[in-house]
């Protein structure tokens, strides 16, 4: 398959792009390099030293003999964007490029806007240079479970049947995110499904959890293939800050309680999911949603986990419980359905002490990279 992955210079993008095009696919990279800007505004960077995109696919050839196209550009620019469709005609355009951090978003006005105009009108421009040029494409989106929120019955996968005075009906999940970020994620949302009901457009909804990990066996080929790791508190997630703090002996920051539940999956599943996704495209007109992770876990629960390897491998470290920066439930009811993509075929790689212990021996040749004052959380929800 013709496949393009917008985002593809990013932590989810880079590993998809090169499994995929290790399995065959014809694949190419749109990306307007925005985030590695992002890290020069926050004077921040990847605890791993990431080469230039460039050079990334570079070596891919020079190891695989296989091209990665590489298209630098923004999907907020629809000129661009048609002609690269038109170019490529592809069968498949998974969708990484947005600004993806919740803190991010949250910063001030401006970083909200920002961050709601780049996803939302970005992905719009996404749904009309299909219908364009490409009508048969499946459009491969990335969401996030957030949209979700915490509601306090188990949630399905996009959709709910809901009786309602002696009425049925299957309706979309109610959503509750809690950052402008998660919100643009909704607003996405109800524009595909609008757009694959009018147009007649093929779409998958990917509600990701938040991902671990950084190495796939692509990018363990070369330094040069080297994945980014974000540790800050505007870009690190959860688990993978943990773990590297634990190798620079910094107490783990977790917010309140930590009995924050969410779902979490390995970057190696990401890139299995999307080819998922990719094989067994949504029919013409369907909107589709999964849920994209492969366990849950409580923020506590991961510190704790962290805290035993961390100390089994000679890094001692406490866990803080810092005053929360977010408006967020800390002790509540969490379950969510995942079935769909492991139906389709998805053998998770679970989370063990192995496996914490893996990322930690990857990040800590590099842990002289943290720049310590970027790790407490500086921007609040109020
Ligand atoms: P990332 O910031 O590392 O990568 C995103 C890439 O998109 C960057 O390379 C950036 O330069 C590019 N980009 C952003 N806006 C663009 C635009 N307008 N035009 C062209 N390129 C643009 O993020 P990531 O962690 O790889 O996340 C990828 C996607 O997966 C995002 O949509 C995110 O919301 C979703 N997601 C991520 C996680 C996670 O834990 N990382 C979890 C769930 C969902
Ligand atoms: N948290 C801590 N300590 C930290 C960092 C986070 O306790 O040092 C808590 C947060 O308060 C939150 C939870 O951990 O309750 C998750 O926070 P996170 O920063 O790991 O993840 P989040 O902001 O939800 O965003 C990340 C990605 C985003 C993706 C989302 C998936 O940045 O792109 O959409 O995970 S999900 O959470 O399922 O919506």
């Amino acid at each position: 398959m013709n496949i393009i992955v917008a985002g593809g210079d990013g932590f989810c993008g880079w590993p998809t792009a090169l499994y995929l095009s290790k399995q065959g696919h014809d694949v190419s990279i749109l990306d307007n390099e925005v985030r590695r800007k992002i890290d020069d505004e926050l004077h921040s960077n990847s605890v791993t030293p990431i080469s230039s995109l460039e050079e990334r696919v570079d070596k891919w050839k020079e190891l695989t003999g296989k091209e990665i196209r590489t298209y630098i550009g923004d999907l907020n620019h629809y000129d661009f964007l048609r002609e690269v469709l038109k170019k490529e005609q592809p069968d498949a355009f998974v969708h990484f490029a947005e600004q993806r951090s919740a803190p991010y978003s949250m910063i001030d006005r401006e970083h909200a806007v920002y961050t709601q105009t780049n996803n939302v009108v970005g992905n719009l421009n996404v749904l009309y240079g299909i219908r364009e040029i490409v009508p048969d494409c499946h459009l491969i989106k990335l969401g996030t479970m957030g949209e979700y929120g915490t509601p306090n019955i188990p949630i399905e996968e996009g959709f709910i049947e809901i009786e309602h005075k002696g009425r049925k009906d299957v309706l979309p999940y109610p959503k509750q995110p809690g950052s402008f970020y998660h919100l643009s994620k909704v607003h996405d949302s109800h524009n595909i499904m609008f757009a694959c009901k009018i147009w007649g457009i093929r779409a998958t909804d990917l509600n990701q959890g938040i991902v671990y990990g950084l190495e796939t066996d692509e990018t363990k080929m070369d330094p040069l293939l080297t994945n980014r790791l974000d540790y800050d508190d505007v870009y690190g997630t959860a688990l993978n800050r943990f773990i590297i703090q634990s190798t620079i002996g910094h107490d783990l920051t977790v917010y309140g309680q930590g009995g924050q539940t969410r779902g979490f999956l390995n970057i190696k599943d990401t890139v299995r999911c999307i080819e998922i996704a990719a094989e067994n495209p949504a029919d013409k007109g369907e909107f589709r949603v999964f849920n994209q992770f492969t366990e849950e876990f409580s923020v506590l629960d991961l510190a704790k986990l962290v805290q035993k390897v961390a100390k089994e491998e000679g890094f001692g470290t406490d866990i803080a419980h810092l005053e929360n920066p977010r408006v967020e439930l800390e002790d509540h009811f969490f379950q969510a359905e995942n079935t769909k993509l492991k139906d389709l075929g998805l053998e998770p790689h679970l989370l063990t002490e192995d496996v914490v212990r893996d990322i930690l021996k990857a990040v800590v040749d590099h842990k002289d990279r943290v720049i310590k004052e970027n790790v407490l959380p500086q921007v609040s929800w109020t």
